[in-house]
């Protein structure tokens, strides 16, 4: 009796952990981004990075920076700072909405991605 209650236990805490995966495992997530997602910039920023809490494989690294056309405008992404952050350079953007889009992969090889979008202000030319 005690022996199947214990069993049920531990069947709760792996589902617990099952539903916490920031928490259990190293799946890469972004721990900040910039320009920030939501963000209006007054001026066009000269590149995207994102730093995530767990290294990632530079093979796998994608990163687009997306028009309001769907045109990708970003250069081939960079990995850095010990594999924990993404980058890419951008020409010199126009005014208007743009989508980021990204895709890695965690040493563990689980895939995480994900998209946000920031604003270049200004009147359209
Ligand atoms: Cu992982």
């Amino acid at each position: 009796m005690l022996y199947r209650k214990n069993i049920l236990t531990i069947a709760a805490l792996c589902a617990a952990i099952m539903l916490a995966p920031r928490m259990a495992s190293a799946h890469a997530f972004p721990k900040r981004e910039n320009p920030a997602a939501g963000a209006t910039l007054n001026s066009p920023p000269s590149q995207v990075t994102i730093d995530f809490d767990a290294p990632i494989e530079k093979l796998f690294a994608k990163l687009t920076v997306l028009d309001s056309s769907g045109r990708n405008l970003a250069s081939e992404p960079v990995v850095g700072d010990a594999g924990k952050r993404l980058s890419a350079a951008l020409p010199l953007l126009k005014p208007g909405d743009y989508k980021v889009a990204w895709s890695v992969v965690c040493r563990d090889s689980h895939r995480t991605e994900g998209s946000y979008q920031f604003t270049v202000s200004g009147s359209p030319h």
